[in-house]
């Protein structure tokens, strides 16, 4: 048993936004006194994450004078030196502003629209001053109340407008930079455009430029609407779009929670660490998640070493699960290969098919079986439950 400490391999990050909420929610004023960008770095450094992400207003106030915009950047710079924090990701606040009430890209006004681009440019150039190599992309404005306001097909062929412009300024200042979309179903908006990592995925075949951009899945976004979030996060991985994650957790059904990653459902967690171990994804284990608007610092760094301690300890679990006897065994029948079937299965042939069209199937026999999936998921939380 190690002792959970978050190590640099594991690309434990957050963004400035997390730990740096107030705690501000629609019922009520802050709870907490902000800190600067530099005291984050800070406090990120002190619970031992590898990493600090930010929107380029959580670095620079959207009105900031450029003097005031060089003293921050300044004080933030010599945090990530004195830390040795990175900055793998950046990305864009295009819905805070009451500008962006109707959508940033998506926007009927093409003043909007325009100006949306260009806030992007500029934050694009600022994540890669400060090293970022992933830039995302979350959408949270780009949708609609009603759908009388807004033909869906226009909005699609907007969002992929724009993602095509950006990709050529990347590729025309020759920065090495790749963009992560991530989906939400809803919130802030009624209903948000591309609201799965499905539909993501989807959308990133039309673009001029697929191979630049991936995914950005959110644990919590998908459990919103209810969906498995290791199916989605497999589904791109195995694309090739696992650019980037966002972990935290959510009870589906209600407002957007952004919980202590593993707080809500330890199963899900649990596969999910399990998936990404196994398959050693390599980019960053971003938390997108808040403190419970109860805490004071100490609490948000209770939040913060609690979400990497929680990865740490299913990372664990899930190598007991991997060399557990009862478990091995069970998988070993499941993963049991038929060789007779061979001639059946695979690459389409007209002669494959004729031989199959006259083989017999004992369908009562082979439905008879018992396949054993009680067993292993009972053994599955009994590793989690710490008794085996
Ligand atoms: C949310 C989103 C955001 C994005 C962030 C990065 O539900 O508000 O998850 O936190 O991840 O804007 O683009
Ligand atoms: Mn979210
Ligand atoms: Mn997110």
């Amino acid at each position: 048993m190690s002792d959970y400490t978050p190590t640099p391999e594991m690309k434990f990050t957050f963004g400035l936004w997390t730990v740096g909420s107030i705690g501000r929610d629609p019922f009520g004023a802050p709870v907490r006194d902000p800190k600067s960008p530099a005291e984050l770095v800070r406090l990120l450094s002190e619970v031992g994450a590898y990493g600090v992400n930010f929107h380029d207003n959580d670095l620079i106030p959207i009105d900031a004078a450029p003097a005031e915009a060089d003293a921050i950047k300044k004080d933030f710079r010599k945090a990530l030196d004195e830390t040795g924090l990175k900055v793998p990701m950046a990305t864009t606040n295009l819905f805070g502003d009451p500008i962006f009430k109707d959508g940033a890209f998506t926007s009927n006004d093409a003043k909007v629209r325009a100006y949306a681009l260009q806030k992007t440019m500029n934050a694009i150039d600022l994540g890669v001053e400060f090293g970022a190599s992933i830039y995302v992309f979350w959408g949270g404005r780009e949708g609609t109340e009603t759908d009388a306001a807004k033909n869906p097909v226009d909005a699609i062929k907007r969002n992929r407008e724009a993602m095509n412009f950006l990709c050529e300024y990347v590729l025309d200042k020759g920065y090495a930079l790749k963009f992560a979309l991530e989906a939400k179903p809803n919130e802030p908006r009624g209903d948000i455009y591309n609201s799965t990592t499905g539909h993501m995925l989807g959308f990133i075949e039309t673009l001029d430029h697929p191979d630049m951009v991936g995914v950005n899945p959110e644990v919590a976004h998908e459990h919103m609407a209810g969906l498995n979030f290791t199916h989605g996060v497999a589904q791109a991985w195995e694309a090739g779009k696992l650019f980037h994650i966002d972990l935290n957790d959510q009870y589906p059904g209600r407002y957007d929670q952004d919980l202590r990653f593993g707080s809500r459902d330890i199963k899900a967690a649990f596969f999910l660490v399990k998936f990404l171990e196994e398959v050693k994804y390599s980019g960053s284990r971003h938390f997108d998640a808040h403190a419970y608007r109860t805490e004071d610092y100490d609490g948000v760094k209770d939040f913060a070493r609690g979400c990497m301690r929680t990865y740490m300890i299913l990372k664990e679990k899930a190598a007991k699960w991997n060399t557990d006897k009862e478990i091995q065994e069970i998988v070993a029948e499941i993963e049991a290969q038929d060789p007779a079937m061979d001639k059946y299965l695979g690459a389409y042939s007209a002669e494959k098919a004729d031989a199959l069209r006259t083989q017999d199937f004992d369908r009562e026999a082979i439905a008879k079986i018992g396949l054993k999936y009680e067993r292993l998921d009972q053994l599955t939380v009994e590793v989690l439950l710490g008794v085996r």
